[in-house]
């Protein structure tokens, strides 16, 4: 057996990471070797992502894991946040920062399209939750901003993967959350394309989870033990991997992939995209193996991302662990958010928009000082528990399954708090997977697509990513 490393980026909203898997007397070992903090910023009145900082970031990431694998790189994969895109110019080079899907310029875009197609027809064709976020959205306010048609586009992870010397290409996991995938084929679709007067020749060709895509190319090659890698397209959508990484079989089970958005949802051979769950917006998007991702998105770390940040700007920096800790000690809060408002998804003044909803509500608005933080978080989280319990009961009822088992993924599966207030409010029984449930996931189906190398669309092979993970979750250092 090939005795090489592999290297696994995973792109996020808050943080990119670079991971190293290595084959030690046979075992795997993976390491986290490079984690930087990502996010948008406000450029020109726009909300922008820093790409050079992140390609930086990652080739940096690379370089070391590169230092540290002597015995040789046999493959790159890259996943990361789903919907937003580089678009190219004729050179194949960035036209600017990417916009970050939370930029207000779509609240228009989507009143505007839906003028031309309703969204009862894009989900019909697509099967995916309606979500302004949605790349369909973003392509649409390029258009009405005057950006020329004729520019090709990539979602993030595979323009790294371009970046890196792979093929362009549209890999379907993450293809499938831009609303212009047709729901029963692995293919764009016209109708969507034409409405929105959309190039269908900007989008790039669209490939299954674990595709081959290239060798390693440029400046990165030159490293010896770089020299060979292949570049494989992954899931590339980080919450496809996530889901790839959870090693569990059966039809019991649920999952929430936990970070700055909580996708709460489960696994399905075949899309349902009946009137109920059309009416409920829940979405249908690619899975390893041909597989559906069934699933919500529903606010998550986001809530108190964004109020550590209010707190931090007056003076008063909380972490995490501290606030869990403290919100743990508080009363059961009055009144519960709405966590998907839609004004909560926005960026900015996060303490007041949750005022701003409890007065909206009827209840009286909380001190928005840092001393009230813990307050705040345990709103925050009993509120997230009760909306998954929500969700999760429509999962059960829509997708026919009796739940027993909820495997909880991602950053923040590791908040036993939440986790606790999610059992008691599901009545399931809660498992704490990864926290680094992409990477696992990134790596299993790098791994079956390298040694199985089946066609990477059967449940077969579905099967054989699952067997990877499961060798992979207890391999982290
Ligand atoms: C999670 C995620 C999610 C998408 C959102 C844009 O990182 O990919 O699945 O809905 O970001």
């Amino acid at each position: 057996k090939d005795k090489r490393a592999s290297i696994a980026v995973d792109l996020g909203a808050e943080s990119c990471r670079v991971s190293l898997l290595r084959w030690v007397k046979g075992k795997p070992a993976i390491e986290l070797v490079h984690r930087f903090v990502n996010a948008p910023r406000e450029v020109d009145g726009g909300l922008r992502w820093d790409l050079a900082m992140i390609v930086d970031g990652l080739e940096e990431g690379v370089r070391r894991c590169a230092s540290i694998a002597t015995e040789g790189v046999r493959s790159i994969a890259v996943d990361g946040w789903a919907v937003d895109y580089v678009r190219l110019d004729a050179k194949g080079l960035p036209l600017g920062d990417p916009f970050c899907y939370r930029d207000e310029r779509t609240v228009k875009a989507e009143r505007s399209l839906h003028r031309k197609i309703g969204p009862e027809r894009l989900r019909e064709l697509t099967g995916v939750q309606l979500l302004r976020i949605n790349t369909l959205y973003q392509l649409y306010a390029d258009a009405l901003d005057g950006v020329p048609e004729g520019r090709q586009w990539l979602n993030l992870p595979e323009y790294i993967l371009s970046r890196w010397g792979g093929a362009r290409v549209a890999e379907h996991t993450n293809a499938t959350h831009t609303q212009m995938v047709e729901l029963y084929k692995p293919q764009w679709c016209r109708e969507i394309f034409q409405a929105a007067e959309l190039d269908l020749a900007c989008a790039a060709k669209i490939v299954p989870p674990g595709t081959e895509v290239g060798r390693l190319s440029g400046p990165l090659a030159e490293l010896p033990e770089l020299r060979n890698a292949v570049l494989i397209a992954p899931a590339c959508h980080d919450t496809a991997s996530a889901i790839a990484g959870i090693p569990a079989t059966g039809n019991d089970w649920a999952y929430i992939s936990s970070g700055t958005w909580s996708l709460v949802g489960t696994v399905l051979e075949q899309p349902r995209n009946g009137e109920e769950a059309r009416e409920e917006n829940f979405t249908n998007l690619g899975a390893v193996g041909g597989r559906i991702c069934f699933h919500k998105n529903v606010n998550g770390m986001w809530l108190i991302r964004q109020c550590m940040d209010a707190w931090a700007a007056g003076g008063r920096a909380w972490t995490v662990p501290e606030l869990v800790a403290a919100a743990e000690k508080t009363a059961k809060p009055r009144g519960l958010l709405d966590v998907d408002d839609p004004d909560l998804l926005l960026a900015g003044r996060m303490p007041q928009r949750i005022n701003a909803q409890r007065v909206r509500k009827g209840y009286e608005a909380l001190d928005e000082g840092a001393e009230n933080a813990p307050v705040f978080a345990s709103l925050i989280f009993h509120s997230l528990a009760a909306r998954y319990a929500k969700v999760l009961d429509r999962i059960a009822l829509h997708s026919g399954k009796k739940l027993k088992r909820l495997f909880v993924v991602g950053g923040a599966s590791q908040n036993d708090f939440l986790n606790r207030l999610t059992a008691e409010a599901t009545g399931l029984e809660v498992f704490r997977g990864a926290a680094e449930s992409s990477t696992v996931g990134n790596f299993a189906v790098q791994l079956a697509v390298l040694e199985g190398g089946r066609d990477a669309v059967t449940g077969a092979y579905a099967e054989q990513v699952s067997r990877w993970a499961g060798l992979f979750v207890g391999a982290i250092g």
